[in-house]
């Protein structure tokens, strides 16, 4: 039978907001959302607008694929939605490949600026590197073009589900690591929305999406208390993606949304990321 309401955890109530800066790499909100203390850090224009037009015009002169796991999407590079480890990191050097191309092509390496920017976050000699996997490491980014169907754009769901069988199962958090190259221009809509809880195992065995995460039925949400964050071109967040969350529609003529999008999450002490 289906579970009437979502148990779980739940950030306490005064720290479920979003920490926000502007263009500084923020240890304080950074650590706070890896280590599961805060749902959501935003760095805002953590890319000029420049580059995010660049990333986005080089992600839509390559022809993108639609997403093989039903979001209303399409994407260029690999995510481990429905894939056992093996084929995954066999995918990875053909994904990889397509994307170094829109890199190239953008004169934007933003693997490298990711990198950068965690690496100047985090504490010295704390360890940022890919999921690995016999000896292969996981993609850097994919890029996601939601098309928007409503009534959400990206039905509600965690992202904790695709991790079962990997390395990065064992993170402590499941973080979104995603830049914004390409968001349509609007006030209300097109907003991450986050729902705090983090479902327990029993509630996401109810519900069938313990090994996918999605979608979870909104009439369960109605009385959990959710943030909209509003990332724009060029903003960096960091969010806790273990969580219920949603890109709600948007209301603009234009509702393009272009994502690069990836995991991290603190395994053992190093930060280990995936996509
Ligand atoms: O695009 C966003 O803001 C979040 C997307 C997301 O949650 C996902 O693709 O898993
Ligand atoms: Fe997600």
């Amino acid at each position: 039978m289906n579970p009437t309401k979502l148990n779980g955890s739940k950030f306490p109530q005064q720290r479920f907001c979003a920490y926000e800066t502007d263009n500084q790499p923020d240890n304080e909100g950074v650590m706070s959302v890896l280590l599961g203390l805060r749902p959501a850090c935003i760095i805002r224009n953590a890319l000029a607008q420049e580059q995010s037009a660049a990333l986005a015009n080089a992600y839509l002169d390559q022809s993108a694929q639609r997403r093989h796991d039903g979001v209303p999407a399409y994407e260029i590079g690999l995510g481990s939605y429905g894939l056992t480890p093996d084929d995954y990191f066999g995918r990875v050097p053909g994904a990889r490949a397509d994307m170094e191309a829109i890199y190239a092509a953008a004169g934007v390496h933003l693997p490298s600026m990711a990198q950068e920017i965690l690496q100047a976050t985090v504490d010295p000699g704390v360890v940022v590197r890919p999921a690995r996997h016999g000896g292969r490491a996981a993609m850097e980014f994919r890029a996601t073009h939601f098309v928007d169907e409503g009534p959400l754009a990206l039905k509600a769901h965690e992202d904790r589900g695709q991790t079962d069988g990997y390395e990065f199962g064992a993170a402590h958090r499941v973080c979104g690591f995603n830049f914004y190259v390409l968001t349509p221009d609007d006030q209300e809509g097109a907003a991450l929305r986050m729902w705090n809880i983090v479902p327990d195992a029993r509630t996401k065995r109810a519900l069938g999406v313990e090994k996918t995460g999605y979608p979870y039925p909104t009439e369960l949400l109605a009385d959990t208390p959710f943030i909209d964050i509003r990332p724009r071109a060029g903003d960096l967040l960091l969010f806790a993606a273990d969580g219920v969350h949603a890109v709600t529609s948007s209301k603009a003529a234009s509702k393009a949304r272009i994502v690069f999008q990836s995991f991290a999450g603190m395994i053992d002490g190093q930060i280990v990321r995936w996509t």
